[in-house]
């Protein structure tokens, strides 16, 4: 929150094809199911985007459960706080993940010592039967291999959800060293939806370049050119959805 003597002055942009979205100007809403938590609804359909993503704050000893419709599968990534997941009572710390598909009662969160935030993605499952049903896959991210990207050591990409067409998402974690970054400008398809995590950078988007930091939420709609650069003196890392393995329907 902004001291009353500070100015408002925001770097969130939202445009037809691509959004940026500090945090600290998200309004929390109160959702069924998610009890007393505080959630930043970051992406949905009223943005343009093809997906939900929700940042939630659940405080210390709340339970909360991610409601969806039927067809829906869900993604869930812990960003702080220590919990359970009720549904097998596992524990959960800052790192965990899952995706959830949609045949499989929806991920319900308790939050224990102190309280958790989390990051929720729903995305309406597209079934392909060629490769069979959607999977459960959860583990943390400590266990990922970081793989070098794009021929450079200094640039390193986790992929969260195996590369199995089953699988009709993507959750990847970037890590990039001070000036490093995206070596062209990508224009695709597939959406994104990134929280940035840790550093600071300027990310292009659309033309434009963009000064980007921890806890800032950026949407890219199809075909929206991209690229990025980390700019601060610490290592940049960003978690982001991408929608793939699905032909392009008419
Ligand atoms: O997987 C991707 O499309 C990724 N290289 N895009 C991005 O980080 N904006
Ligand atoms: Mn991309």
């Amino acid at each position: 929150m902004r001291r009353p003597d500070q100015l408002v002055q925001s770097r969130a942009r939202v445009s037809r094809r691509y959004a940026l979205m500090p945090l600290e100007g998200f309004p929390p809403s109160r959702l069924p199911g998610w009890g007393d938590a505080d959630v930043f609804v970051l992406a949905s359909p009223a943005l343009g985007a093809g997906f939900v993503q929700y940042l939630v704050d659940l405080p210390a000893g709340s339970s909360g459960q991610a409601n969806r419709d039927a067809g829906v599968e869900t993604f869930y990534y812990v960003l702080a706080g220590t919990g359970r997941l009720t549904t097998g009572s596992t524990p959960i710390k800052p790192g965990s993940f899952g995706l959830v598909p949609p045949r499989e009662p929806a991920p319900d969160f308790t939050a224990e010592q102190g309280p958790m935030r989390l990051l929720v993605l729903h995305k309406r499952y597209e079934p392909a039967p060629e490769y069979g049903l959607a999977i459960a896959h959860a583990g943390h991210v400590d266990d990922i291999p970081a793989e070098v990207w794009a021929e450079n050591p200094d640039s390193l990409l986790q992929t969260l959800i195996p590369d199995d067409p089953a699988f009709d998402l993507a959750m990847n974690v970037f890590t990039f060293q001070p000036g490093c970054g995206l070596p062209v400008v990508e224009t695709h398809v597939m959406e994104h939806g990134l929280l940035f995590l840790e550093g600071r950078g300027l990310y292009y988007l659309d033309g434009e370049w963009l000064e980007v930091e921890r806890d800032d939420f950026i949407w890219m709609g199809p075909y929206c050119p991209q690229s990025f650069v980390a700019a601060g003196p610490t290592p940049s890392r960003y978690l982001y959805y991408k929608n793939v393995n699905r032909e392009i329907t008419l």
